[in-house]
């Protein structure tokens, strides 16, 4: 089992990837899927995912959904004090045998990062509609996270964001770790994004080559 942590700022696209990344997991490569999410003052994403995944799309059971609300700093609850989110695991693993456990994190800024106790593979998604100046201004979370997801390129030109620029910030920054580009809307991208998930679970014996 492999538990993947998801960060990044406010409406990047973090559920809308693991809803996407879910999907694939569970119809493309047969795996068992749960979720945690974590927001700052409501249910809003797991109600989300449970109507979207569980009663629209059938893909999940209920009980492979648990929402989380912090109640106050989404750094907290995935660093400094992950305990809500490792009991939400524990009753996770103790209802059902799952292959991949998603985390997300409350939006945030750029220094977020998860609690190595808490995620074995972390995904940072930016927002490209917040314009070109991340990854290059830095911030740990962008620099840390195993995946820097770019997402949102779709709206690259409405904003002016020059994504060579982008891609070149990534690779001074993050050095050898991966970036991707892509757009959750209209899918661009989104082979780079899979090779690398599988190669990741490839890697943890979850999946075969
Ligand atoms: N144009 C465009 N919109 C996107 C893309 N990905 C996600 N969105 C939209 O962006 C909005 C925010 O997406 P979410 O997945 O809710 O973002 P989030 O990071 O989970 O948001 P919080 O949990 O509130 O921080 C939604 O309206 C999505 O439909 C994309 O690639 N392109
Ligand atoms: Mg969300």
């Amino acid at each position: 089992m492999i538990r993947i942590g998801v960060l990044g700022p406010v409406g990047s696209g973090k559920t809308t990837l693991i809803e996407f990344l879910a999907e694939y997991l569970v119809r493309k490569e047969g795996l068992s899927v749960g979720i945690i999410t974590n927001d700052v003052v409501s249910s809003h994403d797991a109600l989300r995912i449970y109507q979207n995944l569980v009663l629209k799309e059938k893909l999940l059971p209920k009980e492979n959904v648990i929402g989380i609300v912090t109640g106050g700093c989404p750094h907290t609850a995935i660093r400094e004090d992950p305990s809500v989110n490792l009991r939400a695991l524990e009753t996770l693993i103790k209802r059902t045998s799952l292959d991949v456990i998603f985390i997300e994190s409350g939006g945030d800024n750029v220094m977020s990062t998860f609690s190595p106790v808490l995620a074995d593979y972390t995904i940072f998604v930016l927002d490209t509609a917040a314009g070109d100046k991340y990854p290059g201004k830095g911030g740990l979370g962008i620099q840390e996270s195993d995946l820097l997801v770019v997402n949102k390129i779709d709206l690259a030109p409405f904003v002016g964001a020059d994504l060579e620029k982008m891609r070149r910030d990534a690779e001074k920054i993050r050095k050898d770790k991966p970036t991707v580009f892509i757009s959750l809307k209209t899918g661009d991208g989104i082979d780079d994004l899979i090779k690398i998930i599988r190669s990741e679970l490839e890697l943890e014996g979850l999946i075969r080559s």
